[in-house]
């Protein structure tokens, strides 16, 4: 029977790393990376979300399996062959005060999929440094991402200052708050909205945006 979200998440939260990465393989036999993220990945992290919001495992439960999970995430990059050729560019990082990475890492991991080179920059990046960066490596798409729904002011904030560049980057909003939050209130010109590693493939693949919703269902 095919691994579910619950008991990866289970496997996460007793530390067994290699056994963990061990189904996460057998499941990589049958399906692609996107499905490894999408299905089986976040809804797990989302369950220990859960779990932790209902003080049923503690703050320690929940480092230990996000632990294992980035563990999981990176080993799975491995395996992926590289493409030759010109890539294009993507910068992705998470605003100043951002804790939450595991998503960008699996943003970063499907840019890459798809043929394009990626700066991978983690969370809790500084606006000034972020478009001093840039500056230098012009980037044409720039992922912001943001977990907590108080983090969206910030993420607008990041979002205006890379629009003025001169190379004008797209700019991919995501995570966890912008999922849930209304699109009409953090959409601008030059700005797109994507709610999840579906519609960001799709956008990779087609440049156009989505509008339908969002959703997990855990297993
Ligand atoms: C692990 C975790 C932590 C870890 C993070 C460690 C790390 N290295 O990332 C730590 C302990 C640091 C942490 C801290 C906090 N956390 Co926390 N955390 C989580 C948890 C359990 C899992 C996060 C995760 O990895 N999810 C899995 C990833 C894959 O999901 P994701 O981030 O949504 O990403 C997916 C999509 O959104 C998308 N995506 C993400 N980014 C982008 C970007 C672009 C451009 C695109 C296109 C797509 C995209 O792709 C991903 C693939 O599906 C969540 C539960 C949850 N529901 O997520 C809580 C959760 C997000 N945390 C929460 C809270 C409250 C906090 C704290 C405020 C707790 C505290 N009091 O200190 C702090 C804030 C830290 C900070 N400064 O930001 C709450 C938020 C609730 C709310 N009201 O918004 C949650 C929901 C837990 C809960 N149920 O209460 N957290």
């Amino acid at each position: 029977m095919e691994i579910q979200p619950k008991e990866l998440a289970d496997l996460f939260l007793a530390g067994e790393e290699e056994k963990a990465l061990q189904l996460v393989q057998q499941y990589l036999q049958q399906h692609s990376q996107q499905d490894l993220y999408h299905q089986l990945l976040t809804p797990a992290m989302y369950r220990i979300g859960e779990l932790w919001e209902n003080n049923i495992i503690s703050v320690a439960d929940e480092h230990l399996a996000t632990a294992v999970c980035d563990f999981v995430v990176s080993a799975a990059e491995l395996k992926r062959e590289s493409i030759k050729g010109i890539k294009r560019k993507a910068m992705i990082l998470g605003p100043e005060g951002e804790g939450h990475y595991i998503g960008m890492k699996m943003v970063s991991s499907l840019f890459k999929e798809n043929g394009w080179q990626v700066h991978y920059m983690g969370p809790n990046l500084p606006l000034e440094s972020a478009i001093e960066s840039a500056k230098r490596w012009k980037p044409e798409v720039v992922a912001l991402s943001a977990a907590l729904v108080y983090r969206l002011p910030a993420l607008q904030q990041y979002a205006a200052a890379f629009r003025e560049l001169d190379f004008k980057p797209v700019i991919l909003l995501g995570g966890r708050a912008v999922s849930i939050a209304d699109p009409s209130f953090i959409r601008e010109e030059g700005t797109v909205v994507v709610k999840d590693l579906q519609q960001l493939k799709d956008w990779i693949q087609t440049g156009k945006e989505a509008d339908d919703d969002f959703h997990f269902s855990i297993g």
